[in-house]
């Protein structure tokens, strides 16, 4: 799909392994502290398409698809995908390619698209014979790059300030070292833009993620995304607003790491800086190729650890999960964060989803599901909210007003016990004068006054999500009863 047709959707991240059971149990227990694969399948994520297409999202990005090291290492086995062993087989713990060709398929029916995730950086062997020596790797495993020389020299990246090392060296560790493809080589160069270009055919994939966009040097890209021939976004870790830019230029779009920095920051308590988080939007939107809209923002990722293991004050939290879908970027809600998961640092953020027994009654689910409805009734109201940048209405301490029109959000971070209640002003003509608005989250009514201002006050910190009553009756599922 082209970046155009990616605007204005909303991205659901799962990890393949830890989705869903291909025979829909919910019992079997999944160990994270193992890292081993605990058994999901795209078959399962085929048979959950209504738990996420119920909360409102029309993608859903998987982890990668390719073949990985069969090997129990010193980080376990290759359960999130990541250890390509074999670029042109399938990764048959996930299922077989019929199994992956019926989940696209019952995706494109629902009007879905499948985001998929691919590594082009490294791929990954064992030393000979059981040896612990990296200098002993056996690349002959590796299927099409089974050289040596088909990968930059060993060395590990000590200074991630340096760019050619972080673009030549390896990542991973000694214990369990990345081999860093030799992307320089016009050949290789070749076999990857062919190899991105015939999976995208092959399986009918819709968009991309594409990770450690970083550790390739930027002028790959332009070539491989072409051949690519559909939307990418790359993974470039940094809260760097201007190095991650640079990226937007070449693959077009990018997680929106330099965003997610000062957001989580900013929700952590009531001292958290929600200026710095306007801030950081704003030079980002600047910066950026296409502003933030072909950007993905989101809350939690595999990488990094869940927002409940910092907090679990739950005013804070829906607050801070409020954030990608008012934000000018394309949503992405990280897979369990709707059922209140709490683990920290990798393995313990990727806990198997199955126990939750996929309930649908959870206050964050609801959450989510009135933050999806609220964003599409707002896009089919006005035809620019796609590409028309968010703005801040106001802004205080505590008190944050972001408005994409016909939506205006409040944001705070007083927390849940505090006795101290937030107060926005908005500013007169940003609704229509004395209409009706209408809190999402609650379905409560407010009036605005004559000259379209409105003053809200609360306690308990929880956000507001405000939609013109006339733009919610037209919404068809959102505050109905
Ligand atoms: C395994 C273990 C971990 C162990 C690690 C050494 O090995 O599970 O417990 O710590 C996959 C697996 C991982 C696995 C790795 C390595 O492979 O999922 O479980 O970790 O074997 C992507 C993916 C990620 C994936 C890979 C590898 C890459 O999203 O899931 O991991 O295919 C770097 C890369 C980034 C990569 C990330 C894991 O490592 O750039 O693409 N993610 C600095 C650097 C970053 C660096 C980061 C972490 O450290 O700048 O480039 O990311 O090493 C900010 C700074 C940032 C700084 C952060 C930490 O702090 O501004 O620059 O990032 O303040
Ligand atoms: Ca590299």
């Amino acid at each position: 799909a082209t970046p155009d047709e990616w605007r204005g959707r909303s991205i659901y991240q799962v990890v393949t392994d830890r989705f869903a059971l291909a025979d829909n149990s919910t019992s079997q227990p999944c160990d994270v502290s193992a890292r081993k694969y605990c058994g999901g399948t795209w078959k399962g994520i085929t048979n959950h398409l209504d738990y996420i297409q119920n909360m409102g999202f029309d993608a859903v990005w998987i982890s990668p698809v390719v073949e990985n090291i069969e090997n129990e290492t010193a980080y376990g086995e290759a359960y999130h995908g990541y250890w390509a062993q074999d670029i042109y087989s399938l990764n048959n713990h996930f299922g077989s390619k019929d199994d992956l060709n019926e989940l696209v398929t019952a995706m494109h029916f629902r009007g879905m698209y499948l985001m998929l995730d691919i590594v082009v950086n490294h791929l990954v062997s064992v030393p000979k014979n059981g040896s612990t020596d990296i200098q002993t790797l056996d690349f002959s495993l590796i299927q099409p790059f089974s050289n040596a020389s088909d990968y930059h020299p060993y060395c590990e990246i000590t200074d991630y300030n340096n760019q050619t090392d972080v673009e030549q060296c390896w990542i991973g560790d000694k214990k369990l070292p990345l081999a860093d493809l030799n992307t320089e080589d016009k050949d290789i160069v070749n076999t990857m833009n062919e190899w991105v270009k015939d999976i995208v055919k092959k399986y009918n994939v819709d968009g991309l993620r594409i990770d450690t966009a970083k550790h390739i040097r930027k002028d790959f890209w332009p070539e491989f995304v072409a051949s690519a021939g559909t939307f990418a976004m790359g993974e470039v870790l940094s809260d760097n607003t201007t190095y991650t830019a640079a990226y937007t230029e070449v693959i077009g779009g990018v997680l929106d790491y330099p965003t997610w920095f000062p957001l989580t920051a900013a929700f952590t308590s009531p001292k958290g800086n929600l200026s710095a988080l306007a801030t950081s939007a704003v030079q980002a939107r600047k910066q950026y190729k296409n502003g933030a809209f072909l950007t993905g923002a989101f809350l939690e990722n595999h990488d990094q650890p869940r927002f409940q293991s910092i907090t679990q004050d739950q005013a804070l939290v829906k607050n801070a999960m409020m954030w990608p879908f008012v934000h000018d970027s394309i949503p992405i809600l990280y897979y369990g964060q709707e059922q209140g998961y709490t683990g920290n640092n990798d393995p313990n953020n990727r806990e198997a989803l199955w126990p939750s027994n996929f309930d649908t009654s959870k206050p964050l689910v609801n959450h989510v599901k009135a933050m999806n409805a609220a964003r599409k009734a707002a896009i089919a109201a006005n035809s620019s909210y796609t590409t028309a940048p968010m703005s801040f209405l106001a802004q205080s301490d505590n008190g944050l007003v972001v408005s994409k029109p016909p939506l205006v959000a409040l944001l705070t971070n007083v927390g849940n016990s505090s006795t101290a209640a937030t107060t926005w002003d908005i500013p007169a003509s940003t609704f229509k004068g004395s209409e009706t608005v209408v809190n999402v989250l609650d379905c409560k009514t407010m009036t605005a006054a004559p000259d379209g201002s409105l003053h809200v006050r609360v306690q308990g910190g929880m956000p507001q999500l405000l939609l013109p009553g006339s733009v919610l009756s037209k919404s068809g599922n959102l505050c109905t009863k």
